[in-house]
């Protein structure tokens, strides 16, 4: 397996995110990183790639160009506007909901964040847009090399920031640019037909279900919090099918918060019938962690050794994979965790 490190991650380094009123530590840290590869070198487990330059081409279709041209700008304009914001992360403090319009793009830079962004946890700072492009490059990269008939037919993202809550035009949920989406498309242009996403994250990939929802060539599929109780709360439900082309494209499976690895395997099976009967040529498994008995954020109940079992049933499909980091904030245990998973995929 070939493992495509994002050696920039740690330029993307959120200081606060807001929860209940209070500027908190963030919970999505580069220690994270560090850890899985700490267990993969440790382990003997796959072989580490630096990408190269991200395909802005790919990122512009599967993002909007004006989105990705805010992303890149967004720190310089922020710092002009007063030098001493250098110290501080940009956060998000208006946003237009119903009525309002999504047509127009305001000049001011705070009207421009609420617009392209749906939360406040999302701090975005001086190295996003370096570590997040790069983190793309390596998801592209990932799909390519899992396409080339004589490769490898596995190959990971080890990246972060995370990318599944990312949309063609949004920020949030600690994610900017979409991996998963983006090497599905990757996946697609490199000559497969059928690609298929499936997200194991605690949380639902709102982003990616989004980017997706109308085309019928990828589908996607999430095991997920029910999202009554759980972020990202205004998406995720078992009703939401996909539209028009993508009619019957989409799959979610709630769980509610607690829910024990018996019960998850039993919606992960049903993930991967789903995934078998669109008879994908290829999958990207999103891979989030934080579905561990240990996570700070999440619910479930997952213990270290169910994930060698999980990447077991993922091997199962025997189809070109590719896998993105998405959460995981148990931090000295993501690197176990994610080491397993890849240990009982095998190959
Ligand atoms: C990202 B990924 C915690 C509030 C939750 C957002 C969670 C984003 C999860 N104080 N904030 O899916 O792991
Ligand atoms: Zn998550």
């Amino acid at each position: 397996m070939l493992i495509f490190h994002n050696p920039v991650h740690d330029k993307h380094r959120g200081r606060h995110e807001m929860f209940r009123g209070k500027l908190v530590p963030c919970h999505e840290t580069p220690a994270r990183l560090e850890y899985v590869l700490d267990a993969l070198r440790q382990r003997g487990i796959g072989e580490l790639r630096a990408p190269s330059a991200p395909d802005m081409d790919l990122i512009k279709r599967v993002h909007t160009p004006r989105y990705v041209d805010f992303l890149e700008s967004a720190w310089r304009e922020w710092i002009a506007l007063d030098p001493a914001n250098a110290e501080l992360d940009v956060l998000p403090s208006i946003w237009p909901v119903r009525g309002f319009r999504h047509d127009v793009e305001p000049t001011n830079f705070a009207a421009r964040v609420g617009l392209f962004s749906f939360d406040s946890g999302c701090p975005l700072t001086s190295g996003t847009w370096e570590a997040a492009t790069a983190g793309a490059a390596c998801a592209i990269e990932a799909a390519r090399a899992v396409s080339s008939g004589a490769g490898p037919r596995t190959a990971m993202a080890l990246t972060r920031p995370p990318g599944h809550h990312a949309g063609a035009d949004f920020f949030g949920g600690y994610c900017f640019l979409n991996n998963a989406a983006l090497a599905a498309q990757a996946l697609r242009d490199a000559g497969a037909a059928r690609v298929a996403i499936l997200d194991v994250d605690y949380h639902h990939g709102n982003g990616t279900q989004s980017i997706f929802y109308e085309r019928g060539d990828v589908l996607t599929v999430s095991v997920h919090g029910d999202p009554t109780t759980e972020y990202p709360f205004f998406l995720g439900y078992a009703d939401e099918r996909g539209q028009g082309a993508g009619q019957g494209g989409n799959l979610n499976l709630p769980l509610p918060a607690g829910t024990d690895f018996a019960t998850w395997t039993q919606a992960l099976e049903q993930g991967l019938a789903a995934v078998r009967a669109f008879k994908a040529d290829a999958v990207v498994v999103a891979l989030g962690v934080d579905t561990y008995e240990g996570d700070p954020i999440s619910k479930f109940k997952l213990k270290s050794a169910d994930y060698l079992h999980v990447g077991r049933l993922l091997g199962e499909l025997r189809l070109p994979a590719v896998f993105t980091m998405e959460g995981g904030y148990a931090v000295a245990d993501v690197g176990i965790n994610v080491a397993n998973v890849l240990e009982g995929y095998g190959g």
